[in-house]
């Protein structure tokens, strides 16, 4: 062989071990938070076998053990061994009816830990020292099992575990806004994962990966279809394509739900009405929803958008939101299912303020719906914006419990190419206080049930899932599914905690590398405020598909589409007055929000033009004039995503490449993007002001009739 050769096959080998290890490494996101990597602090006490309490594994149960086996196969080099007698450092699976191989003075009263409740115990039986997962029944120990396994891919000691958790809302709901057609209503991920082409018979495993996602997260329900609905879906041939879904959602704990259209009984029923005090009509659901039960027993119930942005509902009957949901809510009942009316609701008709309208019609029906109905209110009164104050519903309607609804999918906050971490609006909102009860009343505490003594309490999350082979178009918007999940389980837990554990999970336990992460995540959902709407403003984006700015659209089929209608700037002044000399929409919070909302001098500098309207030389708490204040929000949030991009490459090399470069290119898009809320905005607002800018802020890059021109054929996720 000659020198040459020899290198020639040096440089192979080389590149063979390059691509192998390339081959090793490469991530692609499928595997969400459960990807299970080996830690780099090994989890001191991690058990070697794992043993199930009883003889006969549940679905339940045996999706646990086989999570066990998968994670520890990765978490630890080597699978826990299953064994039926107790060795020292064995897991141990228990459930309220799995337990016969338990002593029974080490079976801790498991039925007292409640449904969904778990406890993780390190404990001595017949002197060894093993760990105990507890469910209040199977399901509890399956997200028991979860959450020993994050422990565990997270490093942590596990050698002396005295913890445990039950959730704090019932129901814990993502809400897919997928059409029959496999469109996705908002969805920036691909297509819609259910292929209904090919169920019941073809049963895609990526189904059985979703459920454990969810699971992993306390997930316990899904409503498969879009709000705006099709009745076809309650026909025959679907069901039993629902059925195939259910029937793998099962084991994980979750239930299926449907979007009820409300006018189904004309469309598919040939009833000429869909009147819900028509007896025809009541009876047509009731077989509806006994044919639903036949196919899917724990059919968990109806969601429904009804007279809102022309949706049929019971106001087409002259009838009311309650007598529809509670006519609804009778067909479901024998059977144990519920009914989530949602309230986001605008008429036909043009109200005086499009944020007074759901409240308006609502508040007076509080007490009059039936028990098995929840209202679903978005978090905020107008539409899943970067920053609204939150809905004055909450808190105002004890009668009546009320579900949260968040905004996964990120519709308003940039579609999956802007990294923004919605955890933090989500706290943001949880926290408020609604100062409707003496003691404090919080939010959250409206949505866990705990205010008013609810029994039924939740919180729906709109999905951001889709054909994507990394589920959620972005890696970081995994983020988002994660920590909507954890705040259904919690609404009172904390933002911070939750981004650090799912960038544990994600990237790796390096402690450093986590807290550059968490770091970049927690300022994120705040730059895009200030890029696209700081100061309180609203509604600022491009006509239909949503996407980038479009302030001066002003002539759409009703004012309320208008970004116009929400900003009003004109030479002077912007801003919407929603106090007492305006739309009086303030009336609507309690007391002392309508002093401190209701007075310029008190109304912080972030919700200020969502109250107020104020002339453009308005001196803000820092003594800049209110136009000034503008431009530097808008040159914060542009400055916040370099900081972003400047974070995100001082990891390269401690990320694996794949899931980097994607990053990489996202975050160079936001920043192209924010620069692009920034230039188009402050263009307008000249326009209109005539205003120089301050000093050392630099001119838009195009004049304003550029950025009016643009168009955006291709923009994903618009309803049709
Ligand atoms: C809006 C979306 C629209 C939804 C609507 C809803 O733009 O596609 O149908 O919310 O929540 O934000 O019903």
């Amino acid at each position: 062989m000659t020198p040459g050769s020899l290198r020639l096959l040096a440089c192979a080998a080389l590149l063979m071990a390059g691509s192998i290890f390339q081959a090793a490494s490469a991530e692609d996101g499928y595997d969400l938070w459960l990807r299970y990597a080996k830690p780099v602090h090994k989890p001191a006490g991690a058990a070697g076998h794992v043993m199930l309490a009883c003889e006969e594994a549940s679905p339940t149960l045996q999706a646990a053990l086989d999570e066990v086996s998968t994670a520890s196969a990765s978490v630890l080099g080597k699978t826990m061994r299953p064994t039926e007698r107790i060795r020292g450092g064995t897991l141990i699976l228990a459930s309220e009816t799995c337990r016969d191989r338990l002593p029974e003075d080490k079976a801790p009263d498991m039925a007292a830990l409640g449904p969904e409740a778990y406890a993780l115990k390190s404990m001595k039986v017949n002197g060894r020292k093993v760990t105990l997962v507890a469910g209040g029944s199977d399901i509890g120990t399956l997200y028991g099992t979860f959450d020993y396994l994050r422990r565990l891919a997270s490093g942590e000691d596990v050698s002396s575990l005295d913890t445990g958790s039950t959730p704090a809302t019932k129901l814990r709901l993502l809400n897919h806004w997928d059409g029959l057609d496999r469109h996705v209503e908002r969805g920036y991920a691909g297509q819609s994962i259910w292929d209904w082409h090919r169920l019941p018979d073809y049963v895609d495993p990526r189904y059985t990966d979703y459920a454990r996602a969810n699971a992993s997260i306390g997930i316990n329900g899904v409503s498969l279809t879009n709000v705006n609905a099709n009745a076809l879906v309650l026909t025959e041939p679907y069901l039993e394509k629902v059925a195939a879904l259910a029937d793998v959602f099962r084991p994980y704990g979750i239930r299926v739900y449907l979007t009820a259209r409300f006018s189904a009984p004309i469309e598919i029923g040939g009833l000429e009405t869909a009147d819900p005090l028509d007896a025809d009509v009541q009876a047509w659901w009731k077989g509806k929803a006994d044919e639903i039960y036949a196919k899917v027993p724990d059919f968990g119930g109806f969601l429904v958008k009804a007279n809102s942005e022309g949706q049929p509902g019971p106001q087409d009957y002259g009838r009311s939101h309650a007598e529809g949901a509670d006519m609804l809510a009778a067909a479901v009942d024998p059977h144990g299912g519920i009914v989530m009316w949602r309230a986001f609701v605008y008429s036909a008709e043009e109200p005086e303020d499009r944020v007074k309208q759901a409240y308006t019609e609502f508040k007076p029906l509080d007490g009059t719906f039936a028990d098995n109905v929840l209202v679903q209110v978005k978090n905020g009164p107008l539409d899943f914006q970067p920053r609204e104050p939150f809905h004055p519903m909450f808190g105002a309607m004890p009668e009546t419990p009320l579900m949260m609804e968040f905004q996964i999918t990120k519709e308003y906050l940039g579609f999956s190419t802007h990294l923004a971490y919605l955890g933090t609006l989500w706290e943001e909102v949880l926290e408020t206080e609604t100062f409707t009860a003496e003691g404090g009343a919080p939010v959250a505490s409206v949505i866990d049930g705990s205010l008013d003594g609810h029994a039924l309490s939740g919180m729906a999350g709109v999905a951001n899932i889709g054909t994507d082979r990394n589920w959620s178009g972005s890696h970081f918007d995994q983020a988002n599914w994660y920590a909507f999940g954890r705040f259904a389980w919690d609404p009172h837990a904390s933002a911070e905690d939750i981004a650090r554990d799912w960038a544990t999970l994600t990237f790796g336990d390096d402690p450093d590398l986590v807290s550059e992460i968490v770091s970049l995540m927690m300022i994120s959902r705040e730059a895009v405020v200030d890029y696209m709407t700081p100061l309180g403003l609203t509604h600022l984006m491009g006509t239909g598909h949503h996407y980038g700015p479009a302030p001066w659209v002003d002539d759409l089929g009703r004012a309320d589409w208008t970004p116009y209608y929400y900003h009003r700037a004109t030479q002077d002044a912007i801003g919407f007055d929603r106090t007492a000399t305006g739309s009086d929409a303030i009336a609507q919070y309690a007391e002392p929000w309508q002093e401190t909302w209701g007075t310029l001098e008190t109304t912080p500098p972030e919700l200020l033009l969502w109250f107020h309207r104020v002339g453009w030389d308005h001196e803000m708490p820092d003594g800049e004039t209110l136009w000034d204040s503008l431009v530097h929000h808008y040159d914060r949030g542009c400055a916040r995503v370099v900081q972003m991009q400047r974070h995100w490459a001082a990891l390269e090399g401690r990320v694996d490449a794949e899931r980097f470069q994607q990053v990489s290119d996202f975050l160079a898009i936001q920043r192209q993007e924010a620069q692009w809320w920034r230039d188009a905005s402050i263009a307008y607002w000249q326009s209109i002001n005539g205003l120089p800018l301050p000093e050392g802020a630099a001119a838009p890059e195009h004049d304003l009739a550029y950025y009016k021109a643009l168009s955006f054929p291709h923009a994903p996720g618009q309803g049709h």
